[in-house]
């Protein structure tokens, strides 16, 4: 690969001189002076930096995400408080790991509002000498409240964040951060959230119950801090060396035999891609990033790419243990130490043998989708990665179009209500997850070597994985005016160039 053996030799040129490293074109340089080489966290490693992974306890009993309290007092109304700030936590025993957190917790508190409520959220930015916004990923907000890097909250400041939920918006959405420059940094740094609206009539029998689980990738060095990211996370995007589940690695979860349970996954770590099986269990998909699906549809493994959702019911008929474990998965990766994606156990499940009481069937139908009709507008988006060295040194762009974002230039002007075509085709030598701020988007298809492919089935979605080498066309429509992103949702990636401004008119 030309573009590869160019990109080593370009990286060993740098880092001969941390003077060339920090000319590199980057909006966060923390750290990065003070490297004595890329890579140099652990198990992911050149050479002499390397060091074993921080053991991190598990089989704890799975902890639920501690929940929002909701302070309006009155029907239709969410009111709440939400505090980034400066936290520690305790992953090993012993030591603290200063993280930041949503109202002292990471993953942050888990907002659960109804279809038809009112949100009124007042963020507290806290985070000492440093911007911040919450975005509401996937939500039908309006654009001045939906968190954009033009709209931040300047440390200290206070804002409130206030929408309504449409009726048919229930989901399974997540906040997190989207400040210019550092947003990559603040979510491994702790901050992220669920956000799950529910359907005043939910057709999936209660006895399911209804659990998120967050997923997160952590890093620790031995001393217990948060490594800083080095050029192997901005190339790939940032890779832990232990995937969370609600903060916990590999936790416990008791269940009788024959009950169903009903699952959230996240994908909120920065850039891990989770290919998913369960082990002794069935998985049925029951809903998207948006929702529910039409019809249940029988799973056995699971692609989620980051910042997707999937919401799942599994079944767990036969006694003994059930594992939820990654499978190999290869996204293009640049340079040394590629992780390890397969056979990671991210959450094992006890099955009793004595039976659970007799679970209601799910339903055939669940709800019905409406496809969005014949496109008025078509646009194509190319994705590249450039890597070059030049005078000053080198240069890393992950682009769009040929360019990197720029706060000041709508990429694209729509209108509202119109329904687009968009075909997002992926030049570049990694997998990129694309996402749209505001709305949910409709797949039509996929075509790989010219050979194109329907999706299995309909589904409301906020992100996409483009794969290398792919094209992905989808159906979009903005309802309301105002100014929204779309990017590549690893985050080094939208922090390095790879997003741009939809200007959405009346
Ligand atoms: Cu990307």
């Amino acid at each position: 690969m030309h573009r590869r053996g160019f990109l080593m030799a370009g990286l060993a040129t740098a880092l001969s001189g941390s003077r060339a490293l920090a000319q590199m074109k980057m909006d966060s340089m923390s750290g990065m002076d003070s490297m004595p080489g890329m890579g140099s966290h652990a198990g992911h490693d050149m050479g002499a930096m390397a060091q074993a992974p921080v053991t991190l306890p598990e089989g704890e009993g799975l902890r639920q995400l501690p929940l929002l309290a909701n302070e309006a007092g009155r029907p239709g109304l969410f009111q709440a408080r939400l505090t980034a700030e400066a936290a520690t936590a305790r992953f090993v025993e012993g030591q603290d790991t200063p993280i930041l957190a949503y109202n002292g917790t990471s993953p942050g508190p888990l907002i659960v509002a109804y279809e038809g409520d009112r949100v009124e959220i007042t963020f507290a930015n806290r985070i000492a000498g440093e911007q911040s916004t919450v975005h509401w990923h996937g939500m039908p907000v309006p654009a001045d409240q939906d968190g954009n890097p033009m709209d931040p909250v300047a440390a200290g400041a206070d804002r409130v964040y206030a929408f309504e939920l449409p009726e048919g918006s229930a989901g399974s959405y997540w906040y997190h951060p989207h400040p210019h420059g550092r947003t990559a940094e603040q979510v491994y740094r702790g901050l992220a959230g669920a956000f799950v609206v529910k359907a005043k009539a939910d057709p999936i029998p209660a006895a399911y119950g209804d659990t998120v689980l967050m997923f997160t990738d952590l890093r620790l060095a031995a001393d217990g801090s948060m490594p800083d990211n080095t050029m192997t996370d901005l190339m790939n995007g940032r890779v832990g060396d232990h995937v969370l589940v609600n903060g916990q690695k590999n936790p416990k979860l008791a269940m009788a035999r024959g009950a169903k349970r009903r699952l959230r996954l996240y994908n909120a770590t920065n850039a891990r891609f989770l290919r998913l099986a369960f082990a002794n269990a069935a998985m049925t998909v029951i809903g998207s990033d948006g929702g529910l699906l039409e019809a249940p549809v029988v799973a056995e493994e699971i692609l989620l790419s980051p910042a997707e959702r999937v919401e799942l019911v599994v079944a767990f008929d036969r006694s003994g243990t059930a594992t939820l474990t990654t499978l190999d998965y290869d996204r293009g990766w640049m340079g040394p130490g590629r992780p390890t994606d397969a056979g990671l156990t991210l959450l094992t499940v006890d099955v009793s043998d004595a039976p659970a009481e007799a679970m209601p069937p799910l339903p055939e139908r669940l709800r019905p989708i409406a496809p969005l009709g014949a496109p008025t507008v078509s646009r194509r988006l190319v994705f590249t990665e450039t890597m070059a060295m030049n005078a000053t040194g080198m240069e890393m762009g992950f682009l769009i179009n040929g360019k990197a974002f720029d706060m000041g230039r709508a990429d694209i002007v729509a209108r509202a209500g119109d329904t687009e075509l968009w075909e997002i085709v992926n030049q570049a030598d990694m997998d990129h997850p694309f996402h749209i701020h505001g709305t949910q988007f409709q797949v039509v298809e996929r075509e790989r070597d010219g050979k194109v492919a329907k999706p299995p089935y309909l589904a409301w979605k906020d992100t996409v994985n483009v794969a290398r080498g792919e094209t992905v066309r989808l159906r979009t429509r903005q309802e309301r005016p105002g100014t929204r992103m779309y990017h590549c949702h690893i985050l080094e990636h939208e922090q390095l160039g790879m997003m741009g401004i939809v200007d959405v008119r009346a």
